[in-house]
C-alpha cells in the first residue's frame, strides 16, 4: 500500500520535472527532422535544463516620453523574456520581432508590466512599443542575439 502511494508520487514529481525540463531545451542539436521551431519537445532526461531563460529588463520612459530607457539590448540564442516596466501616465508595450518572430506582450498602463516571450536564434531582431504612433516616435530598440 505504502509503496503504490510513494510510486505515484515519483510519478507526479516526474511529470513536474519534464515539464520544467521541456521548455528549456530546444536546442537538442542534430537530431536528424527537427522544423518549426515552436514543435513541443518532450525530453525523457531530467537534470538541470541547458539554455536557462534569460529576463531582459526595459524600461518605459518616466516622464512620458515615447522611448524605452535602453535602445539595444542582447541576449544568447534560446527563449528571451523582455520585461518592459511602465512607469509612465502612457500605455505602453513591448513587442519583440524578427527572424519570423514577432510577440507582442500586453498593454499596460501605469504601474503595469509587459512581457514578451520568444524564443531567438543568433541574429537581429528589433522590440518596439506597439501601441499606435509609439514606434514611428521612437519607442523602439535593436536586440542583438549572439
Ligand atoms: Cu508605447
Amino acid at each position: 500500500m505504502r509503496k503504490l502511494a510513494f510510486t505515484a508520487l515519483l510519478c507526479c514529481l516526474a511529470i513536474v520535472a519534464a515539464g520544467c525540463g521541456d521548455d528549456n531545451n530546444s536546442d537538442s542539436g542534430s537530431s536528424g527532422g527537427g522544423q518549426a521551431a515552436d514543435t513541443q519537445t518532450t525530453e525523457s532526461g531530467g537534470g538541470g535544463g541547458g539554455g536557462a531563460a534569460q529576463t531582459l529588463k526595459l524600461s518605459a520612459d518616466p516622464g512620458g516620453a515615447l522611448k524605452f530607457d535602453k535602445s539595444s539590448l542582447t541576449a544568447k540564442p534560446g527563449k528571451v523574456t523582455i520585461v518592459m516596466d511602465n512607469p509612465s501616465d502612457l500605455p505602453h508595450a513591448v513587442e519583440i520581432e524578427g527572424n519570423g518572430v514577432e510577440v507582442a506582450g500586453e498593454t499596460v498602463g501605469n504601474g503595469g508590466v509587459s512581457k514578451a516571450t520568444a524564443d531567438v536564434k543568433a541574429g537581429k531582431y528589433e522590440y518596439y512599443c506597439p501601441v499606435d504612433g509609439h514606434k514611428a516616435a521612437g519607442m523602439e530598440g535593436t536586440l542583438t542575439v549572439q
